[in-house]
């Protein structure tokens, strides 16, 4: 349910929009007044305040820090969260906002996905009434902002066997270790650092600051480029006993992080694909060669229709996913097949889109190739698309592919 200083703050926001998305099986129809109202004031917002600075960003590889406060006014950190600040709004309404900010860019759904859904929820589902009341507020607020350190330089799809220690020695604990790709990484007021503890995978709360504890941002990405990207380094790195995430006993607690930011995923690659589907519709329509508009032409108009259907099938699987998630029976692997299958068809119509617009097409002022980029990224982060073939295979037919660790 939507608390109401968000409900208010929402309300206020909401007006004429010129974003038309595609509907086809008029899903808006099993929406929400409430769900709706969510959509609309993030889309509202993406357009008016993300829209014009996300290119600029992107070219200059910069994260738009700006935005953190009026994102965090919209209720859509921790969005779908109870208590502690948290906004507190239902699956398939936290699914339709991340969908309008990666209408926007990935890398914007990142900041969120990350700061909520791995950071945020660690904390919520995993932490002491201590460290809930010491930290989710002013995430909420967007005052402080975390990361998720689970990737290594050598342990990406298989975490399982990730080489950071954190080792008991009286009432604190010492940590050793790498951790590579880290969203936020460098911005990050605390870090859940993913370690090895006692022979189990356990969760610990690392603030920025402490000695041992430094961060190098990633340079040089040609993708999600208003995303901030980091190594973490921990080198010694001692912190109270108290700073361990006490119901994390193994590879499960972080993994019941993933399912949540793949779900929102799942969701967010449809916005991805309704920006660049949008753009090729109008582009189709104006351009003219041979006498007539390039929309007009079979070959053209089967990009468009098969851009539709994705989109559609996309939708209707959100909105299926999310229905199962509000009633509490949606399977992990359900999810995975939701982020492998969006956003694999999303990553298909932005290269569509960027084919439709022609030489345009590879024009920074367009936004498909921008999508594309980033969805390269999307594609791989939080399971690539064939790990969660062989989450899918293994469901399907009992058998681990995964190899001698899997
Ligand atoms: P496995 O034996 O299958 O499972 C261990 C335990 O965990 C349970 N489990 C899950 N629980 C909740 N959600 C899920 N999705 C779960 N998957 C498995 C499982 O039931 C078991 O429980 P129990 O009680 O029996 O102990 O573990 P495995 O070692 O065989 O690993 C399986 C595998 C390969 C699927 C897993 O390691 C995996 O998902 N790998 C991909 C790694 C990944 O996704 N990394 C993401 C890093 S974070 C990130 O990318 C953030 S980007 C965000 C942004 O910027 O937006
Ligand atoms: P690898 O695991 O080395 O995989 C390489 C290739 O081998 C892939 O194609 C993979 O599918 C394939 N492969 C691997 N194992 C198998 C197998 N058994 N069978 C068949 N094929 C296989 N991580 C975090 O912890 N926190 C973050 O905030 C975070 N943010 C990220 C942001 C960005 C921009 C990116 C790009 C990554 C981020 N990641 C983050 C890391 C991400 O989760 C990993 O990149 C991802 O899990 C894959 O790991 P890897 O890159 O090491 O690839």
């Amino acid at each position: 349910m939507l608390a109401p200083q968000h409900r208010r703050q929402l309300l206020h926001l909401v007006g004429t929009m010129t974003f038309k998305a595609p509907d086809y099986y008029q899903l808006d129809e099993l929406y929400s007044d409430e769900e709706l109202l969510v959509r609309s004031s993030v889309r509202k917002f993406v357009e008016e305040r993300a829209l014009p600075l996300l290119p600029a960003c992107f070219a200059e590889g910069r994260f738009p820090r700006e935005l953190i406060g009026e994102m965090a006014e919209l209720g859509l950190l921790g969005a779908n969260l109870e208590g502690y600040g948290c906004a507190g709004i239902g699956p398939v309404a936290y699914g339709l906002a991340l969908q309008e900010l990666e209408r926007g860019d990935s890398g914007l759904r990142s900041f969120v996905s990350v700061q909520g859904s791995l950071g945020m929820y660690a904390i919520h589902a995993h932490g002491t009434e201590e460290q809930k009341s010491r930290w989710l507020p002013e995430l909420a607020e967007g005052k402080k902002i975390v990361c998720f350190g689970l990737t290594e330089p050598d342990f990406g799809s298989n975490p399982s066997a990730l080489q950071t220690r954190a080792d008991a020695a009286g009432d604190e604990y010492i940590l050793n270790g790498n951790k590579m790709w880290i969203t936020n990484g460098s911005i990050a007021d605390v870090a859940v650092v993913w370690a090895q503890c006692d022979g189990e995978i356990s969760g610990f709360l690392v603030e920025n600051g402490t000695p041992g504890f430094s961060s190098t941002t990633q340079e040089g990405k040609w993708s999600l480029r208003t995303s901030d990207t980091a190594e973490l380094h921990l080198e010694d790195c001692r912190i109270p006993r108290g700073c361990r995430l006490p119901k994390t006993t193994g590879l499960k607690a972080p993994l019941m992080c993933l399912n949540q930011a793949r779900y929102g995923i799942a969701w967010g690659a449809v916005g991805a694909a309704m920006a660049c589907y949008s753009e090729a519709l109008d582009y189709a329509g104006s351009r003219v060669q041979f006498g007539s508009p390039i929309s007009s032409y079979q070959l053209v108009q089967q990009k468009l229709v098969d851009m539709l259907s994705g989109i559609t099938a996309s939708q209707l699987r959100c909105q299926r996913l999310g229905r199962l998630k509000e009633g509490g029976s949606v399977r992990p692997q359900q999810v995975s097949l939701a982020k492998r299958d969006n956003v694999a068809m999303a990553l298909e119509c932005a290269r569509n889109t960027r084919d439709i617009l022609g030489a345009n097409g590879i024009m920074e002022e367009y936004q498909c190739g921008r999508h594309m980029r980033n969805l390269e990224s999307v594609k791989t982060y939080e399971g690539t698309h064939d790990i969660h073939t062989l989450i899918l295979g293994n469901d399907i037919t009992g058998i681990s592919a995964f190899g001698e660790d899997g």
